[in-house]
């Protein structure tokens, strides 16, 4: 064990275009899953925390939404939060996509993250996908340039967990001295009812396509455990339009009953109980233009203050 003056604890946000696997990377640095993962965009919508405690430090990750240009009122949100979570932190970790390459909304990030003056540690992810080291070395040269504070650069693979080890002891060697901020059990800082909500969004993806998965809100209308120890969970699915709520129901209900059969599963691993998990679906024209809808369908209350 080290000396207790040795102990260093801080922030760290994850920031990337969509889809580069900031998510990914949160859930295999804290080795459960904390955040939501699917090939959609915009599958994160909050700042989520994802906790990681050694001997030797505590970091607190920021899993993002993500910097992209908005294209409703919760996307501007969306910005928002990645945007001040990058301020408030001690290190960021720029993440490139090696399977994408460098596009334009590479250098809308690199705008973000060179205006912040926070040191920044280079990860490029995905590198499992690639079959020369040469390809990575050019890679990690042509991304060092879009950033004016690498202080490090660090090849990945979020699926696989490859340079995940060197990687996390890097940032914890870069963190201030300090003590940790959370205890050394706990995981992530959102709720349990955020976490609840988010795995039902989860099964939402994944069994939905084209603008079904955006046009979802999950809001938890009660979370209580009962006398025999079994959770009670009830969860109101927010969409957009009828022809949206016909389609996550299913027909005859198939779809709604597999929605709720794989997110009860997840949920009685997370929580370690018994859970009963009721699902309701319901139509709010626009929802994703109005603030006080956004604030009941996203938690992103939470984030904001
Ligand atoms: N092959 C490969 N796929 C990855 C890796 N990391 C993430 N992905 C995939 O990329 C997609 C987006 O990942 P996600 O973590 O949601 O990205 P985010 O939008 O940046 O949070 C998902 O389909 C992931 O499974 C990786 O290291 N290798
Ligand atoms: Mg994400």
């Amino acid at each position: 064990m080290s000396e207790k003056s040795d102990y260093r604890s801080g922030i760290v946000s994850l920031v990337g275009k969509p889809n580069v696997g900031k998510s990914s990377l949160v859930n295999q640095l804290v080795g459960e899953k904390v955040a939501i993962v699917s090939d959609k965009v915009q599958t994160t919508r909050n700042r989520i925390g994802g906790i990681v405690t050694t001997e030797r430090g505590q970091v607190i990750f920021y899993d993002t939404p993500g910097i992209h240009k908005p294209l409703h009122k919760l996307g501007g949100y969306l910005v928002k939060i990645t945007v001040s979570a990058l301020n408030g932190s001690d290190l960021i970790a720029a993440i490139l996509d090696i399977s994408d390459g460098i596009k334009k909304s590479d250098f809308l990030v690199a705008k973000h993250v060179n205006s912040s003056n926070i040191p920044v540690f280079l990860v490029i992810n995905k590198i499992d996908v690639v079959k020369t080291r040469k390809k990575i070395t050019e890679f990690l040269e042509e991304g060092t340039k879009l950033f004016k504070n690498v202080e490090k650069t660090f090849p990945v693979s979020a699926i696989t967990g490859e340079g995940i080890k060197e990687f996390l002891e890097a940032v914890i060697e870069r963190m201030p001295p300090g003590p940790p901020l959370y205890p050394e059990d706990v995981i992530t800082d959102r709720s349990a009812r955020f976490m609840a909500s988010e795995i039902i969004r989860e099964k939402i993806l994944l069994l939905t396509k084209e603008e079904v998965p955006h046009s979802v809100g999950v809001s938890i209308e009660e979370f209580t455990y009962r006398e025999n120890g079994t959770l009670y969970i009830r969860g109101e699915i927010v969409v957009e339009r009828p022809t949206q709520k016909a389609i996550i129901i299913g027909k005859g209900g198939t779809m709604i009953k597999k929605i709720g059969t794989l997110a009860r599963q997840d949920m009685e691993y997370l929580f370690d109980t018994k859970v009963f998990l009721d699902l309701f679906v319901k139509v709010r024209r626009k929802w994703r233009e109005k603030d006080n809808f956004i604030m009941d369908f996203t938690n992103l209350n939470e984030d904001l203050n």
